[in-house]
């Protein structure tokens, strides 16, 4: 019996995609009627794509709320964690930022949106943020109605606030551990319910695409080539600059054992999209490349789960590309506050497919951006998550060498024995 081969999410994304292309294309040729505008662009796709859209955006209060509180409260105390846990968030915070104003440098100067115009496809009037200063930013973040901010969606006030909670649930300790458990269960729902909408992803990916290439026809290829090449230019220098410089001012070793490893770790990461998946095997090489236990035990699921530096670059030039296609200005304010709101959110965003979209629309709330845009990203969003998931992991492997070092836990032979044989 021939077995049928289930398709994957990613395949039936990808085919999504192919499909609304052509359906598209063949649309932009028929002349505007009740037929094409009324029935299919403004029935059917609209129903599938908005709808896609919507569920997605139900999920960023909830999911940023509950996994950033189980984020910082699994932080542990800090000063529990001592020398590694401070060494450890500060590498992961740090290259996140730097990540995410590349990425903004990028889409600033190369500029993948310019050309396309989509600005007659925004519905009801965009409410970009004023222009606030940088105190008002900041005086900003703390919520005095913490409710209203969770309603309204006010995304830097729902970080701090759910932050605020989980550092408090570990200063508590023991007393607030029900709550804990009922926050992670609660987290464990929302990433099934992340999974749930995915697996609509192929039906609204498909409606989104041909609704844009019905509307702007193949601008919009372009348009959606120069974004992937943006954002890979973005990795690409990342990987080279931030991690290669880190690993070579921090340990002053030889990088290639560490790339001939971490190879294994690349294939499952791009087979996947999933950080949490490639834990064991960032574990596993990393023990075989001389790494204490004490420091790749907590380095690497904490990387897993805070540090996304390729998810953060995605972020910076996906709302750079949208303000761009929608004629939209981001001022230096703006640019801060995705910065802040990329940052913070990544700390919360589980290593699972797909969530670095969601918190896309968190970052383009918190400046008032339009969620349409993402419709047009959507779909090369798998193929983007493959190789942003291979940064996110690659960071947490270098920062594990780089702190291991530091600690005097990595054993430099072991290390340097590795391209003595030959890959297992
Ligand atoms: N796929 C996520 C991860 O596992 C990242 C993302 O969706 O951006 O890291």
């Amino acid at each position: 019996m021939i077995m049928k081969k289930k398709m994957t999410l990613t395949n039936k994304i990808l085919l999504g995609l192919l499909l609304g292309f052509i359906v598209g294309l063949i649309l932009k040729q028929i002349p505007s009627g009740y037929m094409k505008d009324t029935l299919i662009l403004g029935g059917i796709f609209k129903v599938l794509g908005t709808g896609f859209t919507s569920a997605i955006k139900m999920m960023v209060v909830p999911l940023v709320f509950i996994s950033l509180i189980c984020g910082s409260a699994s932080m542990g105390d800090v000063k529990k964690l001592g020398r590694i846990g401070g060494k450890t968030m500060a590498f992961y915070l740090s290259t996140t930022a730097l990540a995410i104003i590349i990425s903004l440098i990028l889409g600033n100067v190369l500029k993948p949106g310019i050309g396309l115009d989509m600005s007659h496809m925004v519905s009801g009037d965009v409410a970009i943020g004023e222009s606030k200063s940088i105190v008002e930013i900041i005086l900003n973040i703390i919520p005095s109605n913490p409710i209203q901010s969770l309603a309204n969606g006010e995304m830097l006030q729902v970080i701090f606030f759910a932050m605020l909670i989980g550092i408090a649930i570990n200063v508590v300790g023991e007393k607030a551990e029900p709550l804990k458990v009922l926050f992670e269960s609660a987290n464990e729902v929302c990433m099934k319910m992340v999974n749930i909408i995915m697996l609509f992803a192929p039906y609204g990916v498909f409606a989104l695409v041909a609704d844009t290439f019905a509307t702007v026809g193949t601008d919009a290829v372009f348009a959606l080539l120069k974004y992937v090449a943006v954002v890979l230019i973005g990795l690409l220098i990342h990987v080279c600059v931030v991690y290669g410089g880190a690993f070579k001012l921090f340990t002053k070793q030889n990088i290639k054992p560490f790339l001939k490893k971490f190879t294994q770790v690349a294939a499952v990461t791009f087979s996947t999209a999933s950080s949490n998946a490639s834990v064991p095997v960032s574990l596993e090489i990393m023990e075989e490349l001389g790494v204490g236990k004490s420091t790749r035990s907590f380095t690497i699921p904490m990387g897993a789960t805070i540090n996304m530096d390729g998810t953060a670059i995605m972020q910076g030039v996906a709302a750079l590309f949208i303000a761009q296609i929608y004629g939209i200005d981001l001022g230096m304010n703006d640019m801060m506050t995705i910065v802040l709101t990329a940052t913070l959110a990544s700390i919360g965003t589980a290593g699972v497919p797909g969530v670095g979209m969601i918190m896309l629309s968190m970052v383009l709330q918190s400046v008032g951006l339009p969620l349409e845009g993402i419709g047009l990203i959507m779909g090369v969003e798998r193929i983007i998550d493959m190789f942003r998931t291979t940064v996110n992991v690659m960071g947490d492997n270098v920062c594990t060498l780089v702190v291991a070092n530091s600690e005097k836990d990595l054993n430099l032979e072991a290390y340097n024995s590795v391209l003595d044989k030959k890959v297992a």
